[in-house]
């Protein structure tokens, strides 16, 4: 069995929101595609309390990139998005959202963020996914979303640990490139930790 791991492909992380991710949704016409092509289709959804720790607006004087410690960890600060219940944290419009099989949603701890659909970031919670895939026997995952040198990057990877034989398609990701090369070298360290590359076309 395999699934397609849709990871957090949401209005805030496509042009014109919050933490835009560019050209993000040019990835959703290949998603749309992919799930077909697929068993099994979860998503996961960036699902943030307003008082998140990882949003610069709420540690007074610090600015969006910036890096601080947050409750032990190193914690890049992020514009306002994906807060629970707004337009900004829906699904895309023209993502294929009923073909969702399960949803799994993080980022809910105010204390910690969390990039992974499997893990937070300390890895101390896992929201359940890996036993959810394992119960209906996959095997296999694809993993495609937004955005490839964050939650793409991290769910591969912890997808990859856990066992499962992991492939990230470039056509169905796009990156924030805080820095230019970020998405050259998430790439090349998910590659590094056993996730296959599909270049096909698109990003890289
Ligand atoms: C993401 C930064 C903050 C992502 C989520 O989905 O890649 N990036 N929250
Ligand atoms: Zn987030």
């Amino acid at each position: 069995m395999n699934a397609l791991i849709v990871v957090d492909v949401q209005n805030d992380f496509l042009p014109g929101g919050a933490l835009a991710v560019a050209d993000g949704d040019g990835v959703i016409p290949v998603i749309n595609r992919l799930m077909g092509e697929h068993d099994l289709v979860v998503a996961t959804q960036d699902w943030h309390p307003a008082e998140h720790g990882s949003f610069a607006a709420n540690h007074p004087g610090a600015n969006p990139g910036e890096v601080i410690d947050l409750h032990g960890l190193d914690q890049i600060l992020w514009p306002v998005h994906c807060v629970q219940g707004t337009v900004g944290a829906e699904f895309a419009e023209k993502l294929h959202a009923h073909q969702f099989d399960a949803i799994f949603q993080k980022g809910t701890d105010p204390e910690i963020d969390s990039y992974s659909g499997f893990y937070d970031n300390g890895r101390r919670k896992s929201t359940g996914l890996a036993a959810w895939l394992r119960d209906r026997g996959v095997t296999d995952v694809t993993v495609v979303g937004l955005a490839t040198d964050y939650c793409v990057r991290f769910t591969a990877e912890d997808a990859a640990s856990e066992g499962f034989g992991t492939t990230v398609r470039l056509a169905g990701t796009r990156g924030v490139e805080l820095q230019t090369g970020d998405i050259a070298k998430a790439i090349a360290t998910m590659e590094a930790r056993g996730v296959q590359i599909s270049r096909g076309q698109g990003q890289l």
